[in-house]
């Protein structure tokens, strides 16, 4: 790359903080992401202000605020469907409300993260059809390269479609292609090379930054849980410093079992925190929850005592699905959680948007 093309690159992505000024609404939000990661731990909740344990589409909201009376300071949408420009999520989420709701979080002073759940591109499967070779077929040269840059283009639209109404960008966390080194996914572990992985995932970065110049992004790499993890294997599918400012992990106790949860939280935590320090990167828990959430003291006793030992940016739990039964991970009024999560929001080191709004 030349010497224009690099300084150019440095004005526009976050990836490049090392290059001050000037600033880009991206370069904004991870100051203020360092800034609050010294603070506590931000608790985040995926789809909070659009469903919950018993409601869904009501305006105005969220199962945590109805327990605790404060919205979560990082709130969860994700992106699956955007690629055929639908006017719903695969979760149902109208786009329209999506949009309306991030710009209010970041208006109300808190923040907001993005998944992406696309459909397989060569199969028309979901994401969970995880078919051998489907990354290299939407590389470069690939019989649906064609597909990803369009699909690319529907998700840079959304992206740079967050304003306020003053028409200022609405910086997010992204985290495209998540969970790679697990088997479920079209992007991961069964159906491609780390090498192919990590094209992909630069692909992404340079077609959004460089191509529709998402100014916006604070990018995130979110590997899933693996039992004895290790720096290796965590980073197998790293795609390179320039590409990524937060590190996360993805870990789930979907069997009830406090005592694994806690280890495997533990272990990962620790590593990742390592190499986040190492790699001068921020570090979150960028998916997490026990499902169906059976011990009423979950919060503080299980995920409280192993997280509140760690320097962590924020915590995703994950969503109170309208739609599955068993995808519920947050307390709600009425759940047996609810005087836990109470004595949980009171922490002092647990960060609710009231504790974060005026922290700019
Ligand atoms: C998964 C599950 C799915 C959902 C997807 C995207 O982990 O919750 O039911 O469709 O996330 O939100």
């Amino acid at each position: 790359m030349n010497k224009p093309t690099l300084l150019f690159i440095a004005f526009i992505t976050v990836a490049s903080v090392t290059f001050a000024t000037p600033h880009t609404p991206a370069q904004t939000l991870l100051k203020r992401l360092w800034k609050l990661q010294k603070r506590g731990l931000m608790i985040g909740h995926q789809d909070d202000p659009v469903y919950g344990r018993s409601w869904k589409w009501d305006e105005g909201r969220s199962d945590i605020k109805d327990v605790c009376g404060d919205y979560p300071a990082v709130m969860g949408f994700d992106l699956g469907k955007i690629e055929y420009n639908a006017d719903k999520n695969l979760d149902g989420v109208p786009f329209e409300r999506m949009r309306k709701e991030i710009v209010a979080q970041h208006e109300r002073g808190g923040i907001v993260t993005l998944s992406w759940h696309p459909d397989n591109p060569i199969t028309g499967k979901t994401a969970w059809d995880a078919s051998p070779q489907t990354v290299k077929g939407v590389l470069s040269g690939g019989v649906q390269h064609a597909k990803l840059n369009s699909w690319l283009q529907y998700v840079a639209g959304f992206i740079n479609s967050l304003k306020t109404p003053s028409g200022k960008k609405v910086p997010v966390i992204f985290r495209p292609w998540h969970e790679m080194n697990g088997s479920w996914f079209w992007w991961g572990s069964k159906s491609c090379t780390p090498e192919e992985f990590q094209q992909l995932y630069r692909y992404t970065f340079e077609q959004l930054t460089n191509k529709y110049l998402c100014n916006n992004i604070v990018w995130a790499y979110s590997p899933n849980f693996q039992a004895n993890d290790n720096e290796e294997q965590y980073l197998k599918y790293y795609p390179g410093d320039t590409f990524v400012d937060l590190m996360g992990i993805d870990i789930y106790d979907f069997e009830h079992r406090n005592d694994t949860y806690q280890t495997n939280l533990q272990n990962e935590l620790s590593l990742l925190t390592r190499i986040a320090t190492d790699k001068n990167k921020l570090a979150a828990l960028t998916e997490t929850g026990a499902q169906q959430l059976p011990d009423a003291r979950w919060f503080t006793q299980v995920f409280w005592q192993i997280a509140q030992n760690y320097t962590l940016c924020y915590v995703l739990f994950w969503r109170n699905a309208w739609d599955a039964e068993k995808e519920m991970y947050m307390t709600a009024p009425g759940h047996a959680t609810e005087t836990d999560f109470k004595a949980f929001y009171n922490e002092k080191r647990t960060l609710f948007l009231n504790d974060i709004r005026k922290i700019r």
